[in-house]
């Protein structure tokens, strides 16, 4: 496997699919079955907060996700947790800044695809010496999703990205109706775990983001 191109690693983050069980009001696969009917582009399975699964239980429930990933030509991302991802095979891995090493994932990975958390000029720029294949750049507007988040920088950050020459997808409060502004403001696609993960109809709710990322 060589590493993934811009121009690919750009078309994959058009809708990018947050979850994990804690995410879901409804079977995590089922959730994960409709979100791929209604469009998404790549998923990261991110299994954190209260209540979580660990251990043997968060391998199981990551390799049913998988295997739907895989099914349907879904490229699958493990958050933060690199010897799970190596353990599945996954297709990459999430990182923040909290996190290990940039360099260190990317000797661990080897070409899987690699995304990491920045939040300022500095953040990228290392990130990307370091072997970053996207940026995930939030939260962009109010989340109550992630606790520890940094501060709100709306689409300011976004903006300084733009010649940088890595994709970027933002983060953070996103869904149908704001995210015409993310796209507007550089980004390549814009990554929802609410949005999607707690729809009424989670399909119909893929479809809209997606018409509206793909409009820009
Ligand atoms: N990371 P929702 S914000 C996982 O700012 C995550 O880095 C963030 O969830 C960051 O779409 C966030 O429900 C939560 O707002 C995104």
């Amino acid at each position: 496997m060589t590493r993934i191109s811009p121009e690919q690693m750009r078309s994959m983050l058009k809708l990018y699919f947050i979850a994990g069980s804690t995410n879901c009001f409804k079977d995590p696969v089922k959730v994960l079955e409709e979100a791929i009917r209604g469009g998404i582009t790549i998923f990261q399975y991110r299994e954190k907060g209260e209540g979580c699964l660990e251990k043997i239980e968060k391998l199981e429930l990551g390799k049913k996700l998988q295997r739907l990933c895989q099914g349907n030509g879904i490229p699958f991302i493990v958050n933060d947790d690199i010897e799970l991802a190596l353990e599945l095979d996954a297709d990459g891995v999430h990182i923040g800044q909290e996190d290990e090493d940039t360099a260190q994932v990317r000797r661990k990975i080897g070409n899987k695809i690699l995304g990491v958390s920045v939040h300022n000029l500095e953040e990228a720029e290392k990130a990307k010496l370091a072997g970053a294949d996207y940026f995930g750049v939030g939260p962009i507007f109010p989340t109550a999703t992630k606790k520890d988040t940094r501060a709100v920088q709306g689409t300011v950050f976004l903006e300084q990205l733009k010649n940088f020459g890595v994709p970027i997808v933002g983060i953070g409060g996103i869904n149908a109706d704001n995210s015409g502004a993310v796209m507007a403001a550089g980004a390549d696609g814009v990554s929802v775990i609410t949005a999607i993960s707690q729809a009424e109809d989670v399909k119909e709710a893929a479809v809209r983001l997606k018409e509206k990322v793909l409009r820009r």
